[in-house]
């Protein structure tokens, strides 16, 4: 393919103090998503993801379980890592904030800022949520208590070395305002522009005197650098920022941060205003997506709705897990997982949907044409689907470039729906009896549907996207433009067709 300019594409690093959720494999497998569609874009993506290892939240829950934090990093990353592996995520690399070429750029960047007087000293005192790693005030609490962790927040009193945030929040603003630094979906950037009318943000403190597992500030050692300053220049160190400038210069500024919602101020806010001191260029865009529910709960172990994403796996498969999950609900809202009717929607969109079509196809090819793609006489006028596949990709392309999954992978949906009714509108059994020229037509048409399917299948479900093109002879070459790909009648006439089992067997409830 060829390379048509760079993407960068990040998701937050995770905390490492529990196992993964299956909140962190949402916001995972969605980017993963995007980074394999501009992919096929034929562009170069840079897609990272890692984990957030130090602060006090990890150190606790260390002492708790008895470990060093070292010792739990290292066993709750591979937890990550060995998740990611199994969801087919294919990000470039994995960074940990415990790695000496992060500490080494995180350094570098603090020192610029001291240097630029962005920071001043002073003494602080406040409520500390370790839940949230973040100062909460008397106002967000209920009954005393974080409304997120249900649980009493610290009071603090130490040394502290403080950014100048409020120096750089009208800028920040206009920014947001003008669309320069754009933040979506519009829910988010409306909350993100109320936050900063309300000028109800203040200087934040950016050490912690009492916090061990941490950074040292490079020009105070009595204090670790708090773990989401340090955590934000992930994005930048893991480009070798300070270091190494060259893979910095070709993918900073980031295209997209896609994150949840919790974070949005610390993404939308916070690091803007610290890459403003530090005199470099903004994110391009910060997608927030929303928090969804189980079964209409909150997703809780109190409750005892917690899915485990390895449990799913198991089940379902990667790739029906991929599947399951972005499917649910619009990316960008909040919404339910409807975990009770995966069975259900497992049988309905994949084994009869996506399964049944392909397996249909096939068989027909064989028994008809002896398992070759048979030639076109003239092409299929498709009515069911108005504008034909090249208005059906349009939206599609339109979809995931907006980062709207959900829809884009409703499109794939419609388009089985559109071959499964092409099938009982042509009847292919009764024209194997009378007219060969026209079931010519109409088995090439089914295949080429295939065809197609399996390329916008490719960034939700990369595995059953390949067997697809392998069971209909396709072969992706490197060099195939994107525009080529999605072209209606690109499928080889007289390719033999390699059927095998069904992609996804019926379950049972
Ligand atoms: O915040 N629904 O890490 P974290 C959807 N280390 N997404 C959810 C979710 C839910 N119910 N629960 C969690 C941190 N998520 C910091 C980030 S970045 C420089 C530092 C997802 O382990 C969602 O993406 O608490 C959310 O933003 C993220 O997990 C929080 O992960």
């Amino acid at each position: 393919m060829s390379k048509k300019g760079n993407f960068y594409i990040a998701t937050p690093i995770y905390y490492v103090n529990d196992r993964p959720h299956l909140g962190h494999a949402y916001t995972t497998v969605s980017a993963d998503v995007v980074a394999r569609f501009h992919r096929m874009l034929g562009e170069n993506v840079l897609f990272l993801t890692g984990t957030d290892e130090h602060g006090s939240k990890v150190e606790k829950k260390a002492e708790e379980v008895g470990k060093t934090p070292k010792e739990l990093c290292d066993e709750n990353s591979g937890h990550f890592q060995m998740l990611f592996d199994r969801l087919s995520i294919s990000n470039d690399d994995f960074i940990r904030t415990t790695e000496d070429s992060h500490k080494e750029s995180v350094k570098i960047f603090m020192s610029e800022l001291y240097e630029k007087d962005s920071f001043y000293e002073d003494r602080y005192e406040g409520l500390y949520c370790t839940g949230c790693e973040r100062f909460i005030t008397e106002k967000e609490l209920v009954e005393g208590k974080c409304p997120d962790h249900k649980t009493y927040p610290e009071k603090i009193t130490e040394k502290n070395y403080f950014f100048k945030l409020k120096e750089y929040l009208p800028k920040v603003k206009e920014l947001i305002a003008r669309g320069e630094l754009q933040v979506e979906p519009e829910s988010r950037r409306k909350e993100v522009l109320g936050l900063l009318d309300n000028e109800v943000l203040d200087d934040f403190s950016v050490s912690r005197e009492s916090v061990k597992w941490g950074i040292p500030l490079p020009f105070d050692d009595s204090q670790v650098i708090y773990v989401w300053v340090e955590a934000l220049q992930f994005y930048i160190s893991a480009l070798g920022y300070g270091r190494d400038n060259e893979k910095f210069e070709q993918f900073w500024p980031v295209d997209v941060h896609v994150i949840g919602k919790d974070i949005i101020k610390f993404h939308a806010i916070y690091w803007p205003a610290m890459l403003l001191a530090a005199g470099l260029p903004l994110p391009k865009k910060i997608y927030a997506h929303g928090y969804f529910t189980i079964n209409g709960d909150k997703m809780s172990k109190t409750i005892g709705n917690v899915i485990d994403t390895n449990d799913l796996i198991d089940s379902f498969g990667t790739d029906a897990t991929r599947y399951l999950l972005l499917s649910q609900f619009p990316f960008g809202q909040d919404g339910d997982i409807k975990a009770d009717k995966f069975i259900e929607q497992y049988n309905a969109d994949l084994a009869n949907g996506i399964s049944n079509l392909l397996h249909r196809t096939l068989s027909m090819t064989e028994k008809y044409f002896n398992g070759i793609t048979p030639t076109m006489a003239e092409e299929e006028h498709l009515s069911l689907l108005p504008g034909g596949v090249e208005a059906l990709w349009n939206n599609y392309k339109n979809d995931l470039n907006e980062l709207k999954v959900e829809k884009a992978l409703s499109h794939v949906t419609m388009l089985v729906k559109v071959a499964d009714g092409y099938i009982e509108q042509t009847k292919p059994w009764e024209l194997a009896k009378e007219d060969q020229e026209k079931l010519a037509n109409v088995m090439y048409t089914l295949l080429e549907f295939n065809r197609h399917i399996s390329f916008m299948l490719y960034p939700f479900m990369p595995d059953t996207a390949e067997k697809m093109q392998t069971a209909l002879g396709v072969q992706y070459e490197e060099h195939t433009s994107f525009d080529e790909l999605i072209k209606w009648g690109t499928l080889e006439r007289g390719t033999k067709i390699k059927k095998d089992e069904p992609l996804f067997m019926r379950r049972e409830n």
